[in-house]
C-alpha cells in the first residue's frame, strides 16, 4: 500500500512537470506558483535531487531586484487563469504577479539540503541560493514591517496562501469595488464555484491589484497605501522557521553574517509572535495593522503558528485545541473551526483541509515533541488520500475531494510523509 502511494504521488508530480518548474495541477493553475515549488522541491528530493534544487533555482531566478519572491511566474501564455500577466502590469522580462506568497523556501532548502545523498551538489546550489533566499527575508522586513514590530503584515489575501480565509473578512470590508475593470473568472471553469472565493471577494482581490499595479509595484510604497495589512500568525511563522532554518544553514555553509543576521529576525519574530495569542481560543489570532486591532477568527493561520520556534507551551496548548477541533470533525485539521458560523466545509479555505498546512503543523508539533498529536494530523493525510485521491483540499467532515485534482503540493506531502 505505501509503495503504490508513493509511486501515484510520483506520477502526479511527473505529469505536472514543465522540465524547470512544475505546475500545482493542470487547468486551474498553469504557472510556477512560489510556495507551492518550495514544498513540491521536498517531493522531488526524494527520487531526483537534482531535480529538487532546479525547481527552487527557477523561483528564485525570477527574485525581483529589491529582494522580493513573486507569488506567481508566468513562464507561458496560458489564457486558462485569471488574472493573468496582463492584469498585473509588473513588466519583469518574464512576466510575474507583484506580491509575495508565504516564505517556506528556506525551510525546504534547509531539509533539502541536510538530507541530500549527493553532497557536491547541495552544496553548490545551497551556497547559492543563500544569499538570495536571505534577501528575501531581509526584504520582508523592510517593506512590510516598516515601524520593526518584528513582524510582516500582508497586504493582499493572496500572499498568505490561504485566499478566502474568514480571518480577512472584516478587513475586507474596507476594500473597495469601484473602477474595478470588467474581468471574467476562470477559475469557476475548471473547479466547482461553490468550493471556490465568491465573485465580490475576486472584485477585492482586483481592485487591490489595481491599486498596487497604480502605484507602479514599489514595495516602498505598498505597505502604507494598503488598506489591507494583515499580521497573519501562520504566514508569520513561516518567515520565522525559515530565518531560523536558515542560520542553520548558513552556519553549516560558514557563512557566520547572514547565519547572525537570520537568528536576530527569528528571535525578534518570536517574541513578537506572543502579543497574537489568545487565551480565550487556545490558538494565535491575526492582528489588523490598519485599525490596531486583534481579528477575532477561529482559523488554522493561528494553528499554523506551531510550525515555528513557539514556546513549548503554546505548542502543547495548540495541540490541545486541535484534539478540540476533532470533536466536530472527522478528519485533522479544519481550516477554520467547524463549530464557528463563518465555518464552510468545502469553500476553500473557509474549512476545508489542505495537506501542505498539516505537514507544517504536524512538524512543529513533533520538534516541540507533541509527538502524538503529530502523528495523528500525519495519518489523517493518508486516510484521506486513500479515501479521496490527490487532491487540492478536502472536507473535514466526509473527506470529499475539492477543487484541482491530482495536485503537485499534495503528492509530495505524501512522499514526505512516507519516505
Ligand atoms: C492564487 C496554487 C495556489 C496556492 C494558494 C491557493 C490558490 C491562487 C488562486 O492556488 O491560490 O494565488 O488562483 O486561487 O489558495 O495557496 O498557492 O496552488
Amino acid at each position: 500500500m505505501t509503495q503504490k502511494m508513493i509511486d501515484q504521488a510520483k506520477a502526479v508530480m511527473r505529469k505536472n512537470d514543465r522540465g524547470n518548474y512544475t505546475v500545482p495541477t493542470h487547468g486551474l493553475y498553469p504557472f510556477q506558483w512560489n510556495w507551492d515549488s518550495a514544498l513540491s522541491a521536498l517531493g522531488f528530493a526524494h527520487f531526483d535531487e537534482p531535480r529538487a534544487w532546479t525547481e527552487i533555482e527557477t523561483l528564485f531566478a525570477h527574485q525581483w531586484d529589491d529582494g522580493m519572491v513573486p507569488h506567481i511566474i508566468f513562464h507561458q501564455q496560458d489564457e486558462g487563469y485569471f488574472p493573468g500577466p496582463d492584469v498585473w502590469g509588473t513588466s519583469r522580462p518574464v512576466p510575474t504577479s507583484g506580491i509575495t506568497q508565504p516564505a517556506v523556501a528556506g525551510f525546504a532548502v534547509r531539509r533539502i539540503f541536510e538530507r541530500a545523498t549527493n553532497k557536491t551538489l547541495a552544496v553548490e546550489k545551497a551556497r547559492a541560493l543563500l544569499p538570495r533566499i536571505h534577501a528575501w527575508h531581509q526584504w520582508f522586513f523592510a517593506n512590510r514591517d516598516p515601524q520593526g514590530s518584528g513582524l510582516v503584515a500582508i497586504i493582499h489575501p493572496w500572499e498568505s496562501g490561504r485566499d478566502n480565509s474568514v480571518d480577512w473578512d472584516a478587513a475586507f470590508e474596507r476594500v473597495p469595488t469601484d473602477g474595478v475593470q470588467p474581468f471574467t473568472r476562470r477559475d469557476t471553469s475548471h473547479a466547482n464555484p461553490a468550493h471556490r472565493p465568491t465573485d465580490d471577494q475576486y472584485k477585492r482581490y482586483i481592485w487591490l491589484v489595481q491599486k498596487f499595479r497604480s502605484l507602479g509595484w514599489d514595495n516602498t510604497k505598498l505597505h502604507d497605501a494598503s488598506p489591507f495589512q494583515i499580521v497573519d500568525p501562520g504566514f508569520n511563522a513561516i518567515l520565522i522557521r525559515s530565518c531560523a532554518d536558515l542560520a542553520v544553514l548558513a552556519d553549516s555553509l560558514g557563512d557566520t553574517e547572514i547565519a547572525a543576521q537570520s537568528r536576530a529576525m527569528a528571535e525578534k519574530g518570536i517574541a513578537a509572535m506572543d502579543s497574537l495569542w489568545s487565551e480565550a481560543h487556545g490558538q494565535y489570532l491575526c492582528y489588523d495593522r490598519s485599525i490596531s486591532a486583534s481579528v477575532d477568527s477561529p482559523s488554522i493561520g493561528g494553528i499554523l503558528a506551531a510550525f515555528a520556534p513557539i514556546p513549548k507551551s503554546r505548542a502543547k496548548a495548540i495541540a490541545d485545541r486541535i484534539d478540540a477541533l476533532s470533536l466536530s470533525c472527522n478528519y485533522l485539521v479544519p481550516s477554520h473551526d467547524p463549530t464557528a458560523p463563518e465555518f464552510d466545509a468545502l469553500r476553500y479555505w473557509r474549512g476545508p483541509i489542505w495537506l501542505i498546512v498539516n505537514y507544517m503543523i504536524s512538524d512543529g508539533l513533533k520538534l516541540a515533541g507533541e509527538t502524538a498529536m503529530a502523528d495523528r494530523i500525519s495519518a489523517d493525510c493518508l486516510r484521506l488520500i486513500e479515501k479521496a485521491g490527490f487532491a487540492e483540499y478536502y472536507g473535514p467532515i466526509g473527506a470529499e475531494p475539492c477543487g484541482g485534482d491530482a495536485f503537485t503540493w499534495t503528492a509530495a506531502m505524501v512522499i514526505e510523509i512516507l519516505s
